[in-house]
This record gives C-alpha cells, sequence and structure tokens, in this order.
C-alpha cells in the first residue's frame, strides 16, 4: 500500500518548518497542505483536537502533534533514510531536548517582545538584553561544532534553525543586529542553509518581516 503522508502547516511557522526540514532529511514525498489560521479546516480541527494548531502530520490516516514530536516520528518511521536525527547517546538525547524546550517556551517569549511592545522602550529594550543572552547560551551549546548534533545535522539543528527566518523581523522592530552578538551561531545558520532541506523550508526573511509588519498594525503597535 502506498503511503499516504499529509502535512498540515502554515508558511512561517517555525514549528511547521521543524516537520518539512525533517521530512525533506529523509527523502518522504508528502502533501503540504496550507491553513488558514484564522478559519482552521475542519481537517485541522479533527486532527488536532487538543491544541487545534499546526503542524500535524497525518501518517496513513493518523495525527501526530506537536513539532518536536512529529520530528522523532519522522525519525523513528523512516529510519532507514538518511543520518538519525536523534541522538543515540542518552544524554545527548536528553540535552537536544532540553534546548529545544528552552527555545520554544522562553527564549521565544523574549522574541516576541523584541517586536510586540507597544511604546514601552524598556520593555523592549530588556526583551532584546534578555534574546540575546538567550541565543549566547544556545550558542554556547553549539561551541565550535560544525552543527548542534556534531559533525551531523540533527535534533536540535532541525527544532533551532527555523526561528531564523523570523531574525530580521526581530531586528528590524527591536534594532540590533543578532549577527554582531552571535557570530558563531549565524556561521552555523549559513552552513545550515547550504543543505537543501533547510533552504527550501525556510520561507523568506523579508515576507516574515512583512508578516510580522502586518500584525504589528492589526495590534495597533505602529
Ligand atoms: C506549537 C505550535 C504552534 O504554536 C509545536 O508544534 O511545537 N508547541 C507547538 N502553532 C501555531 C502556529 S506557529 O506560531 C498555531 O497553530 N496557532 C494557531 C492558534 O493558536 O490558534
Amino acid at each position: 500500500m502506498a503511503e499516504e503522508v499529509i502535512l498540515l502547516d502554515f508558511w512561517c511557522s517555525m514549528y511547521g518548518m521543524r516537520a518539512r526540514i525533517a521530512l525533506a532529511e529523509k527523502g518522504v514525498n508528502y502533501e503540504y497542505k496550507e491553513e488558514d489560521l484564522k478559519n482552521k479546516s475542519p481537517l485541522l480541527l479533527q486532527m488536532n483536537p487538543i491544541h487545534k494548531k499546526i503542524p500535524v502530520l497525518i501518517h496513513n490516516g493518523k495525527s501526530i502533534c506537536e513539532s518536536l514530536v512529529i520530528v522523532q516520528y519522522i525519525d523513528d518511521v523512516w529510519k532507514g533514510n538518511g543520518n538519525l536525527l536523534i541522538p543515540s547517546d542518552p544524554y545527548e538525547k536528553a540535552q537536544a531536548w532540553f534546548w529545544s524546550d528552552y527555545m520554544d517556551n522562553t527564549v521565544h517569549e523574549y522574541a516576541r517582545k523584541t517586536w510586540a511592545t507597544k511604546g514601552e522602550e524598556q520593555e523592549q529594550e530588556q526583551a532584546v538584553k534578555d534574546f540575546l543572552g538567550g541565543l549566547q547560551l544556545i550558542e554556547g551549546v553549539l561551541g565550535d561544532k560544525p552543527y548542534f548534533g556534531g559533525d551531523n545535522f540533527g535534533f536540535l539543528d532541525v527544532s533551532l534553525i527555523g526561528y531564523y527566518s523570523w531574525f530580521l523581523a526581530y531586528e528590524t522592530f527591536g534594532k540590533f543586529n543578532v549577527e554582531s552578538e552571535c557570530p558563531k551561531l549565524i556561521s552555523w545558520v549559513k552552513r545550515c542553509l547550504e543543505r537543501d532541506s533547510v533552504s527550501k523550508a525556510l520561507p523568506d526573511s523579508e515576507k516574515v518581516r512583512e508578516f510580522v509588519q502586518n500584525l504589528r498594525k492589526k495590534f495597533g503597535l505602529e
């Protein structure tokens, strides 16, 4: 039986990008379905009734939700294809989950505040400091390795790289520059972008900047 793989996604979601990259790394063919998050499809509501969020992977009719769970699932199911993304060493694996969680649940909120604060300059300056502080910690985890996974592009690389497509927006509205504070991290970004799986999954940063500018207008921030 031919496999049916569908990805419910939204173009500038750093979470969706993880699924796109993992599927490409494993050479899995799939159908991409763009969701209108303001008017969610019945399929999304049926497949992710708990959170009603993208990304959702639908594999032969069964849904898998939460981007990191999706990456792990893809790595497990298409084991034989390409490199293993999840580290085989238990400590490395634990670290990869820890830092992914730190990015999603701590640094992402600082990132959001770099563009979503309304005239409260101090709050925004603090958000920029906190965001860069978080990125510097993450840069320390990379150290002098080519990838977070060591010599091979792995799970933590997949989970972090999508955030890069939002950096231009954060930098524009927060008035700062990531490269001058985190040069090694940006070298890592450039290395990742040499992979087709990454360059094809990440949207144009300028389009993301426009998207964020429209959100700012919508929220009455400009
Ligand atoms: C986050 C997914 C998410 O926030 C994951 O998959 O890792 N922890 C989850 N998805 C957003 C779009 S990206 O910002 C989403 O679907 N939002 C719709 C909504 O909140 O209604």
